[in-house]
């Protein structure tokens, strides 16, 4: 499956689909196919921009700023990819982290993305743990993707970055970073 915010695979090797998915605090959450929460993360995975200056046309919302100043809501969930990465059997879940600056000042100011990493999570028998995670960038990280990008037979680990600078017009930049993922297990 190939949608925002949610996946489908056997991530704990019972031989059954699981359903892996975000929640509204951006906790990973992990349920069988009828229903039962196998797991939730402590930690928050995924993240928003929440209302940032952001240049996309699509999925917006305009709640402040003249016109040629766009404050967007962004409210679109993050991938989930599943790949089992080491051959073991088992998927691995990939989730980017995106991790907020808190305004001590104001709650409700505008502050951005401090920095992000790709965190790549597989079960271990019992629970779902770390296994791998990219350095953290100082950018907001707005996508990730699995592709052999330069045809050697391995995948690659794939991000789409945005540079987040508050309210300045035009200060989007994009970039994507690639990581190798040779060595598996
Ligand atoms: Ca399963
Ligand atoms: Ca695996
Ligand atoms: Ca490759």
């Amino acid at each position: 499956m190939d949608v925002f915010g949610f996946a489908v695979g056997d991530v704990d090797g019972d031989g059954e689909d699981d359903i892996l998915s975000f929640d509204s605090e951006d906790r990973l959450a992990m349920f069988s196919l009828d229903g039962q929460r196998k797991w939730r993360s402590g930690e928050r995975y995924g993240g928003s921009m929440g209302a940032v200056d952001y240049g996309s046309d699509t999925e917006h919302k305009l709640s402040r700023g003249h016109p040629r100043e766009y404050v967007i809501t962004l409210s679109v969930n993050q991938r989930i990819l599943l790949c089992d990465l080491d051959g073991d059997g088992l998927k691995e879940v990939i989730v980017p982290q995106n991790v907020r600056y808190v305004s001590l000042v104001n709650i409700d100011e505008i502050t951005g993305i401090k920095e992000s990493k790709i965190v790549i999570l597989g079960w271990d028998g019992v629970t779902m743990s770390e296994k791998w995670l990219t350095k953290a960038v100082p950018f907001f990280t707005s996508d990730i993707a699995l592709s052999d990008v330069d045809n050697d037979g391995q995948l690659e680990l794939i991000s789409g970055v945005t540079r987040f600078q508050k309210l300045v017009r035009g200060s989007k930049e994009s970039s994507v970073i690639v990581y190798e993922l040779a060595g598996g297990s």
